[in-house]
């Protein structure tokens, strides 16, 4: 009895040394220890043994069996650890996997296109918060109090006690205007600006408006600026924007802060003027307003009533992306849908 136990071992741990897969442990320790094998018929026979044999193929029995047990279980563990390390194991020859490059929203790329045409005609970029004060983004553009001009935009008001102190109530901005005033009061004429920045305005949400957009905004003054200067800048701006002559209409609007104060389109570059459906079958699409800047702002940014004269206008900036790149509703800009931006 004692040899076959010693024959079962040895057998066992020669087949061992051959394994190299769980799989293959697993097989052995049925084999060897599961409830067909000879080991198992060895410990079933052991209550048919003389009390002498039982006494000493017992024990013997037992302690073969936990041995092979942990033999079993150190060489599986062994084989688990080469498999990690194999895992773990990396190839330097591999070819590198290519990354996904990231895109720049249409808007993005809009606002530094247009940054880039104005610099080179001589702009400069300004820019202002987008908490903005009353003063600001009201009073100091010609649109006090009880002006009806503050009904035209649906304001976000930040706060607003009755019993503030004039002008310092805060808004979230509605237009690009409130930078006017603030950077006239640190610069003195000549002086010409655009100013990209992102507006606010209660309103409910469809194809061609959001809650939150931008404008792009821009001041010229001087000693003698015209209507005539201020359509050669458009014209050239909008050729260079669009790579093509665009056609653009001014038509008689009102805006506190301008007089005379324009609406101003340009030619739908959807269908080239024949009218679509974007451009509502007229041919034109309205970009923003214009006009000859106000007296009344110049004065409040520190200028002598009369001394200088300054065109600017305030133009729509997800309006000139949806014209240039043909996106039908204005939403998809700030959807976060990768689908979207990964076209640009
Ligand atoms: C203004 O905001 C004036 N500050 C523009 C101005 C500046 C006039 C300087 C004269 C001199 P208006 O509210 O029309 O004007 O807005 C200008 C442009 O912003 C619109 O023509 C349009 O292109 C865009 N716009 C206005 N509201 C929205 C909106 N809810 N969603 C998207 N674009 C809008």
């Amino acid at each position: 009895m004692r040899k076959k136990i010693e024959k079962i071992k040895s057998q066992l741990l020669s087949g061992l040394k051959k394994a190299n897969t769980l799989e293959e442990v697993e097989n052995l320790r049925v084999e060897y220890l599961g409830k067909k094998s000879a080991f198992n018929e060895i410990l079933k026979g052991l209550k048919n043994l003389s009390p002498e044999e039982k006494k000493e193929i017992g024990p013997l029995a037992n302690q073969t069996k936990q041995k092979i047990q942990k033999i079993l279980e150190k060489k599986k563990s062994e084989i688990e650890e080469t498999f990690d390390a194999k895992e773990e194991w990396i190839d330097v020859t591999a070819p590198g996997k290519k990354i996904k490059q990231g895109h720049l929203n249409p808007l993005s790329i809009v606002q530094r296109d247009i940054e880039d045409i104005f610099t080179t005609m001589g702009f400069e970029i300004a820019d202002g918060p987008d908490v903005e004060t009353e003063f600001y983004n009201f009073d100091a553009i010609n649109m006090p109090d009880d002006h009806p001009g503050r009904d035209m935009q649906d304001t976000f008001w930040l706060s607003k006690e009755e019993s503030r102190e004039k002008g310092t109530g805060t808004v979230l901005r509605t237009q690009t205007s409130s930078v006017q005033v603030r950077y006239m009061q640190e610069h003195k004429p000549p002086l010409r600006i655009i100013v990209p920045g992102r507006v606010f305005r209660s309103e409910t949400t469809d194809a061609s408006h959001e809650h939150t957009f931008h404008q792009f905004e821009a001041l010229v003054v001087g000693d003698d600026v015209n209507v005539a200067n201020f359509l050669s800048v458009v014209e050239n701006f909008f050729e260079k924007f669009f790579g093509k002559k665009i056609k653009v209409r001014l038509r008689p609007s009102y805006f506190p802060f301008v007089e005379p104060g324009f609406e101003f389109d340009i030619s739908c570059t959807n269908c080239g003027g024949d009218g679509c459906s974007t451009c509502s079958q007229t041919g034109w699409i309205e970009i923003g307003g214009a006009g000859m800047v106000h007296q009344n702002v110049l004065e409040s940014a520190g200028y002598k009533r009369n001394k200088y004269q300054g065109f600017a206008w305030g133009f729509g900036l997800e309006r000139l992306a949806m014209m240039k790149y043909k996106i039908n509703d204005i939403r998809l800009f700030h959807s976060g849908e990768i689908r979207f931006t990964e076209q640009f």
